[in-house]
């Protein structure tokens, strides 16, 4: 029986522990669900960067839209930030999005050497799951958090996975954590988000709409991969 295990932020990873596992990286308030929904909308891939210096490397690229967020802002200079919404099929279609974010990117590239790196979020948390049941090996569930601090959003899509993926056996405590504080929360999704402090970081800077669709599940049925540099799907 393959096993599951839950990292509760980049700080507690241990890049020894990824050989011959499937990882998953959630930040679900926003960059996984961003890369999610821009690879569902048509991107031809998604290239994760850690910094502003890195991204604006691209510059030089046809087709590439660089984007920047920082303490959940677009990044002056950056025509693109960090909302899904700023990514709808007429933008993105056929574009490559390369893309640096405060937290997710960063977790990203941190197991960049994983067999299988998805990424994931409640948007695609059904497509998700079966392809890490159909790799059949065991997984890490990485959140993303906050600046190294776990975040309640990122631990509740890493429990809602555990209680999907029913034939894992769980590998640590903060698998059991994750699956619990699930349980607790699982009836309404958003008013969960509204409890968590990246929720009060982002309430006055995005729209309850945006903020409604990152806990929304399975708006999208792709499962986007990371090989060599690019998220494709
Ligand atoms: O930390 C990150 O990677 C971002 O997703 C943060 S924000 O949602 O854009 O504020």
């Amino acid at each position: 029986m393959p096993s599951i295990e839950v990292c509760l932020s980049p700080a507690l990873f241990d890049v020894e522990k990824i050989n011959k596992k499937t990882v998953v990286v959630i930040d679900v308030l926003r960059a996984t669900t961003t890369i999610c929904n821009a690879i569902a909308n048509g991107a031809s891939c998604v290239i994760p960067v850690i910094s502003q210096a890195e991204c604006e490397e691209y510059e030089q690229y046809k087709n590439h839209l660089l984007a920047a967020e920082r303490k959940g802002e677009k990044v002056k200079g950056f025509k693109f930030g960090n909302s899904p919404f700023d990514y709808p099929e007429e933008v993105i279609k056929g574009k490559t999005l390369v893309l640096t974010t405060t937290n997710g990117t960063k977790a990203i590239r941190i197991v960049e050497d994983a067999k299988n790196l998805l990424i994931g979020s409640f948007i695609n948390i059904s497509a998700l799951c079966n392809r890490i049941s159909e790799l059949n090996q065991d997984a890490i569930l990485l959140c993303s958090g906050w600046k190294d601090e776990p975040c309640l959003e990122d631990s509740l899509f890493a429990g809602a996975c555990i209680d999907k993926l029913e034939t894992f056996a769980l590998a640590n405590d903060s698998a059991i954590l994750a699956y619990n504080a699930y349980q607790v929360y699982k009836k309404d999704m958003f008013q969960a988000f509204t409890k968590c402090g990246h929720y009060s970081r982002l309430k006055t800077l995005v729209s309850e709409k945006e903020l409604r669709f990152c806990a929304s599940s399975d708006q999208v049925t792709v499962v986007p991969e990371y090989k060599n540099g690019k998220i494709k799907a």
